[in-house]
């Protein structure tokens, strides 16, 4: 898979991929993800990229401008499956999105700033609009590196052990059981018996119980009944 992320932030969104699962993934080839800075396709003396906004009002505008010219250079590699465009008005980011969007080959990502994007760039441009939540980032950098992570670890190959993905909260609409490690008891605190009992039917039984409790306690819209 390919993701192309369009920002004028770059350094913003570089550590995420450098670390752990996301640059594993990356090292192994599995993944390829380039960052654009808009600011390089700027026509202007300043190299700005942003503007008033038409008709008056707070706050400034990313142009097309610069925008277009670097999508038009991400596209001369390959054309892309989505033009995602991060904002808080986009769909909000599900299990399912990020399972749909695992499968494709080449996703590119536009991060506003400011007030926003020319419409003239969502309008034409851009296929899909995604949002990571009901609440508003100063941009959308933030956003885009958790859609990626959301994306990334989905691809097969990514995590070492393929069924843990599997086994997510959400990907079977439950959230996850809890899980202990060593010791069996700290400070008084005690791990489940269960866990001991060496029976494995009755182990994921019982996960299966919590998973149920969890959700139906933490998110009851997940369960439908
Ligand atoms: Cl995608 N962008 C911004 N700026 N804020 C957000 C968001 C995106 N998703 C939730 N809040």
């Amino acid at each position: 898979m390919k993701i192309d992320i369009l920002t004028i932030h770059p350094q913003l969104l570089q550590s995420p991929f450098e670390h752990s699962i996301l640059k594993r993934a990356i090292d192994k080839n599995l993944v390829d993800v380039k960052l654009w800075d808009i600011r390089k396709f700027s026509t202007h003396k300043q190299k700005s990229v942003d503007d008033y906004a038409f008709g008056g009002g707070a706050g400034m505008v990313m142009m097309i401008e610069p925008i277009d010219n670097c999508l038009q250079e991400v596209k001369k590699e390959n054309q892309p499956d989505e033009v995602i465009y991060l904002t808080p008005d986009g769909e909000v980011l599900s299990q399912k999105l990020a399972n749909h969007l695992s499968t494709l080959k080449h996703i590119v990502m536009i991060c506003g700033h400011y007030k926003g994007v020319d419409q003239r760039v969502r309008d034409n441009f851009v296929t899909r609009e995604v949002s990571i939540g009901d609440y508003v980032l100063s941009g959308g950098e933030l956003a885009a590196a958790v859609l990626s992570d959301a994306i990334i670890r989905l691809i097969p190959g990514v995590l070492s052990d393929e069924t843990s993905a599997l086994t997510d909260s959400f990907q079977d609409d439950l959230l996850a059981p809890p899980v202990y490690t060593r010791p069996m008891e700290y400070k008084g605190l005690k791990v489940p018996e269960v866990l001991f009992c060496g029976d494995h039917k009755k182990i994921e039984e019982w996960r299966h119980q919590q998973s149920l409790e969890r959700t139906k306690k933490l998110r009851p819209h997940l369960t439908k009944e």
